[in-house]
């Protein structure tokens, strides 16, 4: 039997396959149902300083290969999430917060509380999409670098960061100059597309209310872009990639590690499949790399070939 599991930022992970933060993540309720999955860690939303409602419904639109959303955050507060890792430790898995404050003050305080808790990690969201009048860091390098840098400073936890798409080279080469200088425990990349707009023909209106109906697409749509981001990234820092974005099925996940990711977080599908899914992924890559004769991830890690 193929063997799945994956060390990684101080963790150990029983297998490669979690959940992303975002679907379905909110509640402890529904953290625990993440945790009796066979997904190998619990991600926890985004959370933000304080509780927050979110944006105006309709706010996510499932789609024949992937989804739209402007949920706004619509998180607990801060101050649940740090209380859930002890509350979730029975499934004897990796917990991760996601942080995603609206300004650094508040990422600060975010983390110092965490730094007491006994959450796994921290994932810094730097690319929510969907916050009016907030654009997203990773896309501002000067602001990255400063983010990134303070959040190290205050985190005891190990720490990585979400990061949006990226379409050029030139800035694939910026953003790992940041990552290289501050060196945070991993990268998850990516964050759904932002921006897009899904129009109802027979409405003659957008599918999602928020700012217009413009709003982050995710699913399938998005996996070349997510599974270029990997490798690019994989080919310039030195450092765990989590791939995200479009993985659905065992074949989605080999490619991601071909390309140089170290484990996979599944978003959409499980929104739209629910928590089998983590299970089905599982097999049908223990499958995929028994047919290859691959009996570990390192076997075939980074290892894409040429055309
Ligand atoms: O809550 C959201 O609207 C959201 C977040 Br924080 C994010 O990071 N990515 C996304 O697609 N939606």
């Amino acid at each position: 039997m193929a063997d799945l599991s994956v060390k990684m930022a101080g963790m150990d992970f029983r297998s490669c396959i979690f959940n992303a933060a975002g679907p379905k993540d909110v509640t402890l309720k529904e953290l625990e149902t993440i945790g009796a999955s066979r997904s190998a860690a619990i991600t926890m939303k985004s959370c933000t300083k304080e509780p927050r409602q979110g944006n105006e419904e309709p706010r996510y639109y499932a789609l024949d290969m992937g989804s739209i959303n402007s949920m706004g955050l619509p998180n607990l507060g801060y101050k649940e999430y740090v209380k859930f890792p002890s509350l979730l430790k029975s499934f004897g898995k990796p917990v991760i917060a996601s942080v995603s404050g609206l300004c650094l003050e508040d990422n600060i305080q975010i983390l110092e509380a965490f730094n007491d808790s006994e959450v796994s990690a921290i994932e810094l969201n730097l690319s929510c999409p969907n916050i009016k009048g907030k654009p997203q860091i990773g896309y501002d390098f000067a602001q990255m670098d400063e983010v990134l840098k303070e959040a190290l400073r205050i985190s005891k936890k190990p720490m990585g960061v979400k990061l949006p798409p990226y379409f050029d080279f030139i800035h694939f080469e910026e953003a790992s100059g940041i990552l290289k200088r501050r060196k945070p425990a991993f990268v998850s990349c990516i964050n759904s597309i932002g921006n897009a707009l899904v129009i109802d023909a027979e409405k003659e209106a957008p599918v999602i209310k928020p700012k217009g109906g413009f709003g982050g697409l995710g699913g399938a749509y998005i996996k070349y872009t997510a599974l270029a981001n990997v490798r690019k990234f994989y080919e310039m820092i030195e450092m765990p990639i989590i791939g995200v974005g479009g993985i659905s099925s065992g074949k989605d996940a080999f490619e991601f590690i071909l390309a140089g990711a170290s484990a996979v977080q599944i978003g959409t599908a499980f929104m739209e499949e629910g928590p089998m899914i983590f299970g089905r992924v599982h097999d049908e890559l223990a499958s995929f790399m028994a047919r290859k004769g691959y009996t570990r991830l390192d076997d075939f890690r980074g290892r894409l070939k040429q055309a």
